[in-house]
């Protein structure tokens, strides 16, 4: 296969994004899938409103975890085949592995603690904060605790991608989770 020896090709960039986040991306729909039981904040309020709401679980967020960070080492194990067809494809350092999805969640719960406070119910859309508190929760952890790893994959080209690409893919797996009445709202 050819490869261009200087720079990037948008396809290559758009892999490496994809690739990079994938671990990010899964962990809200696992947590979707092993959702349930006890809320994070126990029932807790705070002026009257729920601290995060019973859309926050334990289960579901180390389920979203587990799965994230299973899905990163399991692509590192396919890494150096992928690497053949397409190259810049980072492998995940073990941090890496689990500050990716423990952030999207992170973000996820943020997100929930901020559409409480503004009045709205569990599963009420707050658009733009739906779409990209992961996405700042999952990189911000990761340039965190691993800035070697994150900016050695996350070049400018490929963060831009990222950003785009991100709310696109949000907006279709919870449609499609919401027509397979997996998720009680298409957002
Ligand atoms: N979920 C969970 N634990 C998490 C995130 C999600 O158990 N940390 C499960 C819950 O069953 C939740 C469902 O996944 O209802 C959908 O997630 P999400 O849309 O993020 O939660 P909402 O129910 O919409 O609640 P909120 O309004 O607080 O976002
Ligand atoms: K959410
Ligand atoms: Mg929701």
């Amino acid at each position: 296969l050819t490869q261009h020896a200087s720079g990037m090709d948008i396809v290559g960039v758009l892999a490496v994004a994809f690739w990079a986040m994938l671990p990010a991306y899964v962990p809200n729909n696992a947590a979707v899938l092993v959702g349930g039981g006890p809320p994070i904040d126990g029932g807790r309020t705070w002026n009257g409103r729920r601290l995060l709401g019973d859309g926050k679980t334990w289960l579901g967020t180390a389920g979203g975890i587990v799965a994230g960070a299973a899905l990163a080492l399991g692509l590192n194990t396919i890494h150096s085949t992928v690497s053949d067809a397409v190259a810049g494809l980072p492998e995940f350092t073990l941090v890496a592995a689990i500050t990716l999805p423990a952030g999207a969640l992170l973000g996820d719960i943020g997100a929930s603690f901020l559409k409480r406070r503004t009045g709205r119910e569990r599963g009420a859309a707050f658009p733009g904060l739906d779409q990209l508190d992961f996405v700042v929760g999952s990189l911000g952890l990761t340039v965190v605790l691993a800035p070697g790893w994150f900016f050695e994959t996350f070049t400018l080209p490929v963060l831009a991608v990222v950003l785009v690409i991100t709310p696109v893919l949000h907006v279709g797996t919870n449609l499609v989770a919401y027509m397979l009445s997996l998720k009680s709202e298409p957002w």
